[in-house]
C-alpha cells in the first residue's frame, strides 16, 4: 500500500498513525523527501506501507517527486494507492488523485484534516463524492487517528472496479489536459463541499502573514527570534550543564580511586570518560537548539522564512527553498542536504549542498563552547548581552556569510540554462504536537549521544595507545633521566614534566610534530594538530581528544578539560597557549573546514559523483586554512 499525495496534507502523520513509528512529520510542504515503510495489521493479515514524499502531479521535476513517481507507475494491479488529500483544499488536491485513478490503479481517497473543515463550518458529502468518483472515500483527522478503523476497513474490503475520470485520447488534441480535468473536478466539488461562510483559518492566517513577512517587519522579527534563541541556548542551558559536568569529575574520581593504578585507570578515567562527559555535557545545548528549529518547523513560520530569504538567496545562486537545508544544517548537515531534494533546479539544488555544511551544525557546539570558554569568562556581559552568546552567535552568521558568498562563487562558475523558480505554498499556522516535538527531540539526540559515543570511544582508545606507546629507544631515555633525577628529588612537578616528555616521544607526539609546520602559521600546536586529524572522522571528536592528549599521564582526576587547556602553555613564549589569536583561529578553522565523514559520504550520494564531496573538501579547507591564518595574524 502505498501514500500519496500533495505536499503538507498529513501523509506521514496518518503513516505514523497506522504503523506507530515516528516518521517525521511537520508543517511546510517538502518534509519527506525519500520513501519510509512500515507495517500494520487489518485482522490479522500483515499489511506494507509505504510514506512517499507529497507531490502535485505525476509530472515530477524534482528529485522527492520522482521518488513518488516512480512508485506510483510501478505498482502493481493488487497494490492500493491512498491518496491523502487536505479537506480543506479539496480542489487542488483532486488533480494528482484523477492522474492516479487513470493510471488504472486501485485508489481509496482519504480526506485529511476534516477537523479543520470542520472547524470552518465547511462539509463535503462524503458518500456523493465516492459515487462520483468512483472510489471509496474516508474523512479522517490523521492527528489523533480519528477514522483509521474505517480506512482499514475499506482496504480490507476493496473491490475493485475499472474507473476512468476522463479519456485522455481524445483530450490530447482538443483542450489542454489539465484544464479538462479541473473542468470536471471544479463540477463534482461545486456538487460535493458546503461552504457555510468565510474560511477563518485561511484569514487569520493572512493576517498573522501581514506581519510576519512583511518587508521590514518580517526580516526584523527573524532576526530577533535567532537572537533570542542563541542567547537562550547560552543562558538557560549553563545550569544543567554544569550539573552534568560536575557529575561526571565526580565519576571520574570515583572510578579513578576504585580501579587499581596504571594504565587501564588512566584510559577509563581520562580518556573514555573525560571525552564522554565533554560530549554528554553539550545534551541541554543541543536540545534546545533541536527543540527550536522542531517548533519553527512545526508551526509553519519556516515556510515563512523561507519566503522571506528567496529574494536574497536567489542573488547568490541559491532558491528560497535552500533555506530550509540551510536552517536545519545548524542541527547536523546530513538530513539538510537529503532536504535539499526538494530544490527542482539542479543547480540550485547543488550549490545548497555544496555550502550546507558551512552552517554550523552541533558538532560544533561542543568545540565552539570550549573554545569560547578558554578566552571569554562566562560572566561577561554587554549590557544585557552574554559575551559568550554573542560570540557564539557572531561564528553562526560567518558560517551563513561564508556560505552565501561560497554560492556565489559557485553560480558563477557552475554553468546551467535551467529556469530557476520559487514556488512553496504557505501553509496555515498551527500549533506544534508537544508530544511528537518531544520524540523527535528524543530521537535526535540519542544519534548524536550515540553516534558521537561511538566515534569517541574508538578514537579515545586509539589514541591513548598512540600517545602511551612510542619508539621503545624514546621513551627508556626519558625514564632513565628522569630515574636519575627522581632519586634525589620526587616531585609531583617532575612527573608531569616526565609525563609530557613522554606524550611529546610518543607515537601521537610524532604524528602531532608531522603537522606541526604547516599549521603552526596558525598558532597551533602539535597537540591542536592531532585533534584536527581525528576531527575528520567528526568534529565533536576535539573535545575527547583534548582530554585524552591532556591528561595521559596525568593523576589528577579533580580538574576539566577546560581548566586543563586554560592551563596550558607555550612552551616558545612561556605564556598561555590558547591566546585570543589563537582561540579565534581554531574556532574559524572549525567552522569552516569540512570535518565530517558522514556528510561527505551522503555528499556522494546525493550528487552521485566522487567529485563534488572532493571539491567540497578542497574548497572548505583552503577558505578554512587561509581564514584562520588572518585571524590569527590580526589578532597577534
Ligand atoms: N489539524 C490537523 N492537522 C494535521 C492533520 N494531519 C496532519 N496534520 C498536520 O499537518 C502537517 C503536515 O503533516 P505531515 O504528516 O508532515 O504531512 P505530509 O503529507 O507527510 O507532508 P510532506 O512529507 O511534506 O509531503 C503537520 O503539521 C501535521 O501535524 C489533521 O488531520 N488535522
Ligand atoms: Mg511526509
Amino acid at each position: 500500500m502505498l501514500l500519496v499525495g500533495n505536499p503538507n496534507t498529513g501523509k506521514s502523520s496518518l503513516f505514523n498513525a497506522l504503523t506507530g513509528l515516528n516518521q517525521k512529520v511537520g508543517n511546510f510542504p517538502g518534509v519527506t523527501v525519500d520513501k519510509k515503510s512500515g507495517s500494520f495489521s487489518i485482522k490479522n493479515n500483515k499489511v506494507k506501507i509505504i510514506d512517499l514524499p507529497g507531490t502535485y502531479s505525476l509530472s515530477a521535476n524534482s528529485e522527492d517527486e520522482k521518488v513518488t513517481q516512480e512508485y506510483v507507475e510501478k505498482a502493481t494491479g493488487d497494490e492500493i494507492i491512498v491518496v491523502v488529500a487536505d479537506a480543506t483544499n479539496l480542489k487542488r488536491n483532486l488533480l494528482l488523485l484523477t492522474q492516479i485513478i487513470d493510471l488504472g490503479k486501485k485508489v481509496v481517497l482519504v480526506l485529511n484534516m476534516m477537523d479543520l473543515l470542520q472547524r470552518n463550518n465547511h462539509e463535503i458529502k462524503v458518500q456523493k463524492l465516492s459515487m462520483l468518483l468512483g472510489i471509496p472515500v474516508i474523512p479522517l483527522n490523521s492527528r489523533i487517528g480519528k477514522g483509521i478503523e474505517e480506512l482499514k476497513y475499506a482496504i480490507a474490503n476493496y473491490q475493485s472496479k475499472s474507473t476512468k475520470f476522463i479519456e485522455q485520447k481524445t483530450s490530447s488534441n482538443v483542450i489542454d489536459e489539465t484544464m479538462l480535468r479541473y473542468n470536471k473536478i471544479n463540477q463534482i466539488v461545486n456538487e460535493c463541499l458546503i461552504v457555510n461562510g468565510e474560511d477563518k483559518l485561511a484569514i487569520l492566517t493572512r493576517k498573522i502573514d501581514n506581519i510576519l513577512t512583511h518587508k521590514v517587519y518580517g526580516y526584523l522579527i527573524f532576526l530577533t527570534l535567532l537572537f533570542l534563541i542563541f542567547q537562550a541556548i547560552f543562558s538557560w542551558a549553563s545550569y544543567p550543564m554544569e550539573l552534568i559536568e560536575n557529575g561526571f569529575l565526580f565519576l571520574g574520581e570515583k572510578l579513578g580511586n576504585a580501579l587499581p593504578d596504571g594504565m587501564l585507570n588512566d584510559l577509563i578515567v581520562n580518556g573514555i570518560i573525560a571525552g564522554l562527559g565533554g560530549i554528554v555535557v553539550f545534551v541541554p545545548q543541543i536540545t534546545m537548539l533541536f527543540a527550536f528549529i522542531i517548533i519553527l518547523e512545526d508551526t509553519g513560520y519556516m515556510a515563512r522564512v523561507s519566503f522571506l530569504m528567496d529574494r536574497i538567496l536567489r542573488s547568490f545562486g541559491l532558491n528560497g527553498k535552500s533555506i530550509i537545508p540551510l536552517l536545519s544544517s545548524t542541527a547536523c548537515a546530513v538530513p539538510a542536504i537529503m532536504g535539499a531534494r526538494t530544490i527542482s533546479n539542479v543547480k540550485e539544488r547543488l550549490i545548497t549542498i555544496m555550502v550546507a555544511p558551512l552552517i554550523s551544525c552541533s558538532a560544533r557546539i561542543p568545540v565552539y563552547t570550549l573554545l569560547i570558554a578558554l578566552v571569554i569568562p562566562k560572566e561577561s556581559s554587554w549590557g544585557i548581552f552574554n559575551v559568550q552568546g554573542v560570540l557564539m552567535m557572531g561564528l553562526y552568521l560567518i558560517g551563513f556569510v561564508a556560505a552565501l558568498l561560497s554560492a556565489w562563487v559557485m553560480k558563477m562558475l557552475i554553468k546551467s540554462k535551467e529556469k530557476s523558480s520559487f514556488m512553496l505554498e504557505m501553509p496555515i499556522y498551527r500549533m506544534p504536537r508537544w508530544k511528537s516535538v518531544g520524540i523527535e527531540i528524543i530521537g535526535k539526540v540519542k544519534v548524536f549521544l550515540f553516534d558521537a559515543g561511538k566515534i569517541i570511544i574508538a578514537i579515545s582508545i586509539i589514541l591513548w595507545g598512540l600517545s602511551s606507546y612510542g619508539p621503545s629507544d624514546e621513551f627508556e631515555k626519558i625514564e632513565v633521566k628522569y630515574a636519575n633525577i627522581e632519586q634525589s628529588d620526587n616531585s609531583e612537578e617532575l612527573q608531569s614534566q616526565e609525563a609530557s616528555e613522554k606524550l611529546e616521544a610518543s607515537y601521537a607526539g610524532i604524528i602531532g610534530k608531522t603537522i606541526e609546520p604547516v599549521i603552526k602559521p596558525l598558532g597551533f600546536d602539535w597537540k591542536i594538530g592531532i585533534s584536527l586529524v581525528t576531527s575528520f572522522a567528526a568534529r565533536e571528536v576535539f573535545v575527547g581528544t583534548m582530554a585524552t592528549l591532556y591528561s595521559v599521564g596525568d593523576e589528577d582526576n579533580t580538574t576539566t578539560i577546560r581548566q586543563k587547556m586554560m592551563q596550558a602553555k607555550n612552551p616558545n613564549t612561556g605564556g598561555k597557549l590558547y591566546t585570543k589569536a589563537t582561540t579565534y583561529s581554531l574556532l574559524i578553522f572549525y567552522a569552516f573546514a569540512m570535518q565530517c565523514m558522514a556528510t561527505l559520504a551522503v555528499v556522494y550520494r546525493e550528487t552521485n559523483s566522487i567529485k563534488w564531496p572532493i571539491i567540497q573538501v578542497v574548497y572548505m579547507g583552503l577558505l578554512a586554512y587561509f581564514s584562520s591564518l588572518i585571524v590569527y595574524t590580526i589578532f597577534s
